[in-house]
């Protein structure tokens, strides 16, 4: 935290609810009343809800609200899943604790979330922003008795959990983009990076990273993303409950997860299919060494994506981006 800031929070807890003007706060962190103004617009962005009324200043009504154990947890109706929640303020990567966490042999179901985090992961060594208290970055550790080939599915199952849990918390209407995904109004929303700890064919342990955008506004995603990121926030209008949303997502994982390890793949294949968006339409998929273009026909039982070329030709993807 900057020193500006520490001053900033002084000055604001120090009107005690009552408004203060950008001249006096200006004065009392000696910087410009333009430079006040940023910085109350930070606030805003971490999820205080400040009121700004011209001739009398500023006011806090609310600081944000946090995603720790207790607030998940209170209302949390899973049998396993977040039952046992590993929080912090601030992380590198939720990816890495779960990691280590895993390895150290807890329980099934055990979640990790932060508030922030400064080296987010995406897919191949890609970053993913997380900026504090507006989003939720989590890791959920399962232990699933699965083929390892099958592990890829789990991305897809969690993709249908978190549409639905939008869903539930918004009227919203979420898309899932093979295969990792979820756009609204085309725009992404959220990512999915799972990573395994297997050995020749036994799974240790399967790390669902989710990174769900809640309340953000535009201004808060670096300009490179302003065009095809977005958050709940801004296409719905409304703030909204972080834990609230964590609770539907762990409970509708667990759901869906129950189904998996009784039914199999095919039941969580048909959900997919119908949140996907793009089956039935040319797309194109670059993969590491190649690029193909070709009608998107659907997933297999074993989640691999299926394009057909103008030729007729049937490719098996495993792993790409796909442009729609
Ligand atoms: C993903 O990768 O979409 C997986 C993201 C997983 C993030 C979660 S958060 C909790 C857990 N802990 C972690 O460290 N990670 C997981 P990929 O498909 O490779 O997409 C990455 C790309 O998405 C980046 O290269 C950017 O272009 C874009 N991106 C980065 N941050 C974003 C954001 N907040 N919202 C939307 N797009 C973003």
């Amino acid at each position: 935290q900057s020193e500006l800031r520490t001053k900033l929070m002084e000055a604001l807890s120090k009107a005690d609810g009552a408004f203060i003007s950008g001249q006096e706060i200006a004065e009392y962190i000696g910087c410009s009343r333009t430079a006040v103004w940023k910085h109350i617009e930070d606030l805003r962005s971490e999820g205080y809800r400040v009121e700004a009324v011209r001739k009398k200043g500023y006011r806090i009504i609310s600081a944000p609200e946090k995603v720790s154990e207790s607030e998940i947890q209170l209302g949390l109706e899973t049998r396993t899943i977040g039952k046992m929640i590993h929080y912090q303020e601030t992380v590198e990567s939720t990816q890495k604790i779960a990691h280590q966490l895993a390895n150290e042999g807890v329980q099934e179901g055990t979640l990790v979330v932060a508030e922030e985090q400064i080296s987010g992961k995406g897919r191949l060594m890609r970053s993913w922003h997380s900026p504090k208290y507006s989003g939720i970055w989590m890791s959920l550790i399962l232990r699933p008795k699965i083929p390892v080939h099958e592990a890829p599915q789990l991305t897809l199952l969690a993709a249908v959990a978190v549409a639905q849990a939008i869903e539930d918390t918004t009227a919203l209407k979420p898309q899932i983009k093979w295969p990792n995904d979820i756009l609204v109004n085309r725009k992404k929303v959220v990512g999915i990076l799972t990573e395994m700890q297997a050995e020749s064919d036994r799974i240790h342990s399967v790390i669902i990273g989710i990174g769900m955008n809640i309340n953000q506004q535009l201004e808060d995603f670096p300009e490179e993303l302003q065009e095809k990121a977005s958050s709940l926030l801004i296409e719905s209008g409304e703030t909204i409950s972080r834990s609230t949303v964590i609770q539907r997502a762990l409970y509708r994982l667990e759901k869906l997860y129950d189904l998996y390890l009784k039914e199999g793949f095919k039941p969580i294949k048909d959900l997919w299919e119908s949140y996907a968006i793009s089956l039935g339409q040319v797309i194109r998929a670059s993969t590491v060494n190649d690029t193909i273009v070709g009608k998107a026909l659907g997933i297999t039982d074993a989640g691999v994506l299926l394009l057909e070329d103008d030729k007729g030709k049937v490719h098996s993807v495993y792993s790409a981006d796909i442009e729609i």
